[in-house]
């Protein structure tokens, strides 16, 4: 059967996180050759990327992930209905700067933004996968972190993407293994209760252990490392492999995408 690979781009791995709206080109460029490398090895590559300063600032600002707000006032002169919009636009320029790195390699992709298609948060978000599923052989389809409708009365909401690849990795045919390239870390972190004594990477992470789940909530409205876990953990509970590697250090992300040998953390039983 056609093998695939969900591969998950953090959002503060592609931008600069605390500078509105600027991409890590050389980043970009070096996770694009990457791909090509996996899929030199007849492997495709379903891509999520995340939202880092495309989104995060803006919707934590007009409080977007709350869903609509009745009377709320905001530090900023947009109302939570212009700043969906902002919010949407933005997320589709990063977008572009993705495929533009995927396309100077001659990499063929293909791009689906949330808000076109899925419906609710969470990762049991409403949304037809087809397109996904019967994409040809050789394209990347990309996807990512968005706002997105909801029921009343929230009416929108943020789909993170790391709630895309729960429902990506499991129910897509052929996917063996799930992906996150982090920026900033090698992987997950330990943090023994209490202590603040130096953190070590975890390379088999199982479920009951601790971790460092330092979350900046000053900026980001989704989950921080601890969304990463807690959904890397419903995929690897359907016998999909489950790493969280660094994007910053060269050849982790093929390596990890190919199943070879790689620092980084592993879910495990
Ligand atoms: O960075 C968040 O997606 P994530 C999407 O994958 C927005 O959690 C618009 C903030």
């Amino acid at each position: 059967m056609r093998q695939r690979v969900v591969l998950k781009w953090g959002g503060g791995l592609i931008t600069e996180k605390g500078q509105l709206k600027t991409v890590r080109e050389e980043v970009l460029n070096d996770l694009a050759q990457q791909i090509e490398q996996v899929m030199e090895e007849d492997i495709d590559v379903i891509l999520v990327h995340g939202a880092g300063s495309f989104g995060h600032l803006k919707a934590k600002q007009y409080r977007l992930a709350e869903g609509h707000v009745e009377g709320a006032t905001f530090d900023g002169p947009l109302t939570q209905d212009e700043a969906v919009t902002d919010v949407r636009n933005d997320m589709l320029a990063l977008n572009e700067h993705v495929l533009n790195a995927l396309t100077r390699l001659d990499i063929s992709a293909v791009s689906l933004a949330p808000h076109q298609w899925a419906r609710n948060t969470g990762p049991s978000f409403e949304g037809d996968l087809s397109l996904f599923r019967d994409a040809p052989k050789g394209i990347v389809v990309v996807t990512h972190g968005d706002v997105v409708d909801c029921d009343e009365p929230k009416r929108f909401g943020i789909l993170s993407g790391d709630d895309l690849v729960v429902r990506l990795a499991t129910e897509l045919p052929g996917v063996n293994r799930l992906v996150f390239a982090m920026g900033g870390v090698e992987g997950v972190l330990s943090q023994p209760p209490g202590v603040s004594s130096e953190a070590y990477l975890i390379e088999r992470l199982t479920e009951n252990m601790f971790f460092e789940g330092e979350h900046a909530v000053e900026m980001d409205v989704t989950g921080g490392i601890g969304l990463k876990v807690n959904r890397g953990f419903l995929v690897h509970k359907q016998g999909i492999e489950v790493l969280l590697v660094s994007g910053e250090h060269a050849q982790r992300v093929t390596q990890a995408c190919l199943g070879q040998q790689v620092r980084g953390t592993k879910l495990a039983s």
